[in-house]
């Protein structure tokens, strides 16, 4: 008999800018995809799973001059520490594109012809503000207070000679897309989109450049190089081999899932589907745009360098540590903070407390009460209350596989810690220990099977999610690690015959850790805790590069509005050891000023004193406080802020 074709599934990340190392941000996103494939194959899929390097573009040439490397050897060196770090993650990708593939520069040098060809693309001239760092033209309808929406930088006058993809031909197709479709999710998305851009009017992209060479060149005017979108979108199609006659084209496209964070929504739910459909090629089916990592109240960027390196994390806690932790922290959609305390505490929570206690307290009592053997209980052991716990254990597989398909994995985890928690709940309740003292040896050997149960069916579930803990859990139980979810249910297993496991996680001091943490943090970001500049850096980068210091006008000195003020009340943020909130007198109003200074200052010693205050700078929440400007410190070799304090009084400028 013919063996039936498994059903397939194509999902993929956003392939990243190979302009610095990648953050747990991006880990967020491949690790989410990672589950999700993992999930998928399980589940029976056929299924391809693609991420890669983003290497062409302005950013990636002015990285790799400003490291005194070429472009290519820059990327090759990034494409490697990328790939490592997915080595690391436990990441399952089928495939790693990178743009500076052959087969890709081919097919998006034909796809270009291809859409000039048709009319899609045309020659006209540009003139409109830039933003050099997110390498966007934007309109002055879309700047927000005059600056890029993306990253709220200063934009500039730019004017070029440029190809630009007809969008507004498509404006009422993606419109119907988006509005009548569920296309994109979640549905929050929709509404910036349509809102933001579609309701303003599709205007045409400008898809080339001159300005710069390290890119695809369009091949009928050479002089044009086929901007960063336009070469970063069709990976997703080239991957597959299309224009260059791969056979996974047919088989996996369209995709299943674009998986990619809120800021570059906008360019896969809007200019994806108009080259897509200038191209008479299929649409993908899902696109998902998922929120943000924040540090410290901003975005986790590697622009603004304020990075979490998951190779240090990893290293410390392990890789499950942080899978478990980017998975559990932030529902599907929206942002969340990231702080040390919550990743330790969601170990010892978590990993330590809930699962690892159940795990090793299981195993012991089954080795010490019955050398290991629990058999499957006769009904007339079994109990109402065994009865609910097996249907929570048989529910689980359904609801799991639900809330990994809308993808809600955060939900997926809390079902499966739910159980957790309930068999953690049951050993209260049966109190086994008792039931051996007394010699109730059947009933006992029936709750130690309802938790082995338990245990296999939730480590069966978690292997997508996790990829060392739940397979250690096998060992333990005695089965071998199973490749489907054909066994998530209760009674499946007969006999077990288990042995014990080490941990593979033993409670954290977290105060210790935080303590362990900062110190290496200081370390690696070096003096001035310039962690942009050291990841920037791939190995062969000269030495003296990071003293370079990029030079401004005596005009933009002039934007900063610097005043002295008079700090009044000052106090300790809750839950931060080093922000201080200040209420400070500006000579004309009262202002919420948070400031990183905790370390070094004690409120009370602050109240009274003069500080410098920027007083233009657009106010933004730090531990969700939001803070009206910046206190300027000083830096010395001790490499600790010292507060200026100028003479004067509250309102006087500072010049
Ligand atoms: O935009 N929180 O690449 P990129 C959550 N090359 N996710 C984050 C994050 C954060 N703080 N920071 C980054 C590009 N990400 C383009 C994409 S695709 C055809 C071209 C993740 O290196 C998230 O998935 O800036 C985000 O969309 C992506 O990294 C941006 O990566």
């Amino acid at each position: 008999m013919a063996k039936k074709e498994k059903p397939t599934f194509y999902i993929t990340t956003p392939i990243y800018y190979a302009s610095g190392s990648l953050h747990i941000g991006h880990c967020y996103t491949t690790v989410c995809c990672d589950a999700i494939a993992r999930f998928k194959r399980m589940d029976g899929y056929d299924v391809f799973y693609l991420t890669g390097t983003d290497e062409h573009g302005q950013k990636v040439q002015q990285a790799a001059e400003e490291h005194g490397v070429s472009p290519k050897a820059f990327v090759d060196s990034l494409a490697d520490r990328i790939k490592a770090l997915w080595e690391r993650m436990d990441i399952s990708n089928d495939g790693f594109i990178r743009t500076t593939d052959e087969d890709h520069e081919k097919a998006v040098a034909d796809i270009f012809t291809k859409l000039y060809e048709k009319g899609d693309i045309y020659k006209s001239e540009y003139v409109g503000k830039y933003c050099k760092p997110c390498e966007s033209f934007w309109t002055d309808g879309q700047l927000v207070d005059g600056k890029c929406p993306d990253c709220g930088r200063e934009v500039e006058e730019a004017k070029e000679e440029c190809y630009f993809l007809r969008l507004s031909k498509y404006a009422d197709r993606i419109r119907k897309l988006l509005t009548e479709t569920d296309f994109l999710q979640p549905e929050s998305r929709v509404k910036e989109m349509v809102n933001n851009f579609i309701d303003k009017g599709l205007t045409d992209l400008a898809v080339t450049r001159t300005s710069f060479d390290w890119g695809i060149r369009v091949p009928f005017d050479p002089k044009h190089v086929i901007y960063v979108w336009i070469d970063a979108l069709p990976n997703y199609i080239t991957a597959l081999g299309y224009g260059h006659g791969g056979k996974n084209f047919e088989k996996y496209w369209p995709c299943d899932m674009h998986v990619m964070a809120k800021e570059i929504v906008r360019f896969h739910s809007i200019v994806w589907p108009a080259i897509l459909m200038a191209l008479d090629v299929p649409l993908p089916k899902r696109l998902y745009g998922h929120g943000w990592i924040m540090l410290d109240g901003d975005k986790m960027s590697k622009s603004k360098g304020n990075v979490v390196d998951p190779f240090i994390l990893t290293d410390r806690y392990g890789v499950d540590a942080l899978r478990y932790y980017l998975l559990s922290s932030m529902p599907f959609g929206e942002d969340s903070t990231y702080t040390n305390e919550l990743l330790l505490s969601s170990i010892n929570n978590n990993l330590v407390n809930d699962l690892g206690n159940l795990v090793r307290r299981t195993l012991a009592m089954s080795k010490q009460y019955f050398d290991g053997d629990i058999t499957k209980p006769k009904s007339d052991t079994v109990t109402q209350e065994d009865k609910n716990f097996q249907k929570a254990i048989d529910s689980l597989l359904p609801a799991v596989r639900a809330d990994v398909d809308k993808p809600q994995l955060s939900k997926a985890l809390e079902k499966i810690f739910g159980v957790i928690d309930l068999a953690n709940k049951y050993i209260d309740l049966n109190k086994p220990w008792v039931l051996n003292k007394e010699g109730e040896t059947a009933r006992l050997n029936a709750v130690l099977y309802h938790l082995l149960e338990a245990i296999r069916v939730c480590a069966n579930l978690l292997l997508p999610f996790m990829t060392k803990y739940p397979r250690r859990i096998f060992d333990g139980l005695g089965l071998s690690v199973p490749d489907g979810f054909d066994g998530a249910k209760y009674g499946v297993v007969k006999a077990y015959k288990t042995t014990e496991i080490e941990p593979i996680l033993n409670r954290l001091d977290i105060k210790k850790e935080l303590a362990e943490l900062e110190k290496i943090a200081e370390e690696v970001n070096g003096k001035k805790g310039k962690q942009d500049k050291k990841e920037n850096a791939p190995e062969n980068k000269p030495k003296g590069e990071d003293e370079k210091m990029e030079e401004i006008t005596i005009d933009e000195f002039f934007k900063t509005e610097l005043r002295v003020v008079r700090i009044e009340a000052c106090e300790k943020v809750e839950k931060s050891k080093k922000l201080l909130k200040s209420t400070v007198f500006d000579g004309t109003r009262r202002r919420t000023i948070v400031s990183g200074i905790a370390h070094v200052y004690k409120p009370e010693e602050l109240v009274g004193k003069n500080a410098a205050l920027v007083a233009n700078l657009k106010p933004a929440k730090l531990c969700g406080i939001l803070s009206e400007g910046m206190l300027l410190c000083s830096s010395g070799e001790d490499d600790l802020p010292h507060l200026i304090e100028p003479l004067g009084e509250p309102g006087d400028k500072i010049c």
